[in-house]
């Protein structure tokens, strides 16, 4: 496996994704430069080729997103399947694919990954440096770079359908006042944790990453006693560091339904240390700003209080206060701060009462407008 050397400090969360995936990593190797043409320099490319041949090794993943020259040239010099961080991810989502959308989903990023190596490989073997892909010889690259883009054209009119379906039920329960809250956060942050002891349901949770890849919407009459307005909350898929932007393309009919919401509730597993919560918070507001999220109301949910290593309430409202700093540094809408635990049913009151004055105060500036 190589791994780029800024990745190091991540190295527990990759070697995670790899096992996930169900890749035993032999061999682990930083990479601080990479060459454009076959990603490996001259001399790490040798020392490559020695601990293939030595420890007979038959794959290699690249945790890192290669140029398609660079995926041919890897193969072609070291003869061995290439993976990089990308199919690595596909893999997992594979692996957790519940839905029919989000199967879609997978295979169209899978696709649309693959075509530009198989645009590179018949490139290659036509100028005669290549085998056929696969060994098919030249015709048969052809027809199966045909057959992939006729593939990609119906997968998205079939996603297209699931999306419209999708706005259609979103705008009916909008039309009824409903305010829709998105959670969301890191992967394995406890987001469906959370949604299931909201809504008593039973969705899957686990302690692997992307656990969630369908979102799911529940509403929930929570503010009976403020105002007649019911809740709809949607669990979402996780987020992790640096997530390739073709993954996000792939979801994007699904993160519409974060875009569309109302309300953010930010699950953060608090107890992690604070650099790892900086780090887990600046990808999830990375992706929000790459799907076109306008600064949404925010509710924080400090998750895992009951892991927390924490003498005294003091260094709580530290952690929340430094999390608050940070947040509003980063232009986060901030709504409120809650640290609870959703395993352990912990301040779930306060959080559901902070949904409710977020609901009320959308209601109320809407209402504003409108007469
Ligand atoms: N101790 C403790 N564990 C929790 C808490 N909330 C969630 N977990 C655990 O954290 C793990 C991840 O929980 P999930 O709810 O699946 O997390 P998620 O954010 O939905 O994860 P993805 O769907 O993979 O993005 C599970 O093993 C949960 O049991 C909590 O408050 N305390
Ligand atoms: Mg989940």
């Amino acid at each position: 496996m190589i791994i780029k050397k800024r990745d190091v400090e991540d190295i527990d969360e990759i070697i995670a994704l790899t096992r996930e995936a169900g890749y035993e990593p032999k061999h682990i190797i930083e990479v601080s430069k990479n060459d454009s043409n076959c990603y490996l320099t001259y001399g790490k490319l040798l020392r490559m080729k020695y601990i293939i041949e030595d420890s007979n090794i038959r794959k290699l993943c690249i945790y890192d997103q290669l140029k398609p020259r660079q995926f041919s040239c890897l193969i072609r010099e070291l003869g061995v399947e290439v993976l990089d961080k990308v199919m690595l991810i596909l893999k997992i989502f594979q692996m957790h694919a519940g839905s029919r959308e989000a199967i879609l989903q997978i295979e169209l990023a899978r696709l649309l990954h693959e075509l530009p190596l198989i645009r590179e490989w018949i490139r290659r073997s036509k100028l005669g440096e290549l085998p056929g892909f696969l060994g098919g010889g030249r015709y048969a690259i052809d027809f199966q770079y045909e057959h992939i883009r006729r593939r990609i054209a119906k997968i998205r009119d079939e996603l297209e359908e699931l999306r419209k379906r999708r706005n259609t039920e979103r705008e009916k329960r909008g039309y009824s006042g409903w305010i829709h809250v998105a959670i969301i956060g890191y992967t394995n942050a406890g987001k469906t944790t959370l949604f299931n002891a909201l809504t008593n349901l039973n969705k899957p949770t686990g302690n692997e990453m992307f656990t969630t890849l369908t979102p799911k919407s529940y509403a929930i009459d929570v503010c009976r006693n403020s105002f007649n307005s019911k809740i709809v909350l949607i669990d979402t898929i996780g987020f992790i560091k640096d997530l390739p932007i073709e993954i996000i393309e792939a979801f994007k009919a699904v993160l519409e339904e974060i875009r569309n919401s109302d309300v953010l509730l930010f699950v953060i597993d608090a107890s992690k240390n604070l650099n790892a919560i900086y780090t887990e918070i600046n990808s999830v507001l990375e992706v929000l700003q790459s799907i076109g999220f306008e600064g949404k109301p925010m509710i924080i949910a400090l998750n895992k209080l009951d892991l927390m290593n924490m003498d005294d309430n003091t260094s709580l409202s530290n952690l929340s206060y430094e999390i608050y700093k940070y947040l509003s540094y980063r232009n986060a809408n901030i709504f409120n701060i809650v640290p609870i635990s959703a395993y352990l049913n912990i301040n779930l009151d306060i959080l559901k009462e902070s949904l409710c004055q977020a609901a009320q105060q959308l209601k109320n500036s809407a209402n504003t407008y409108t007469f």
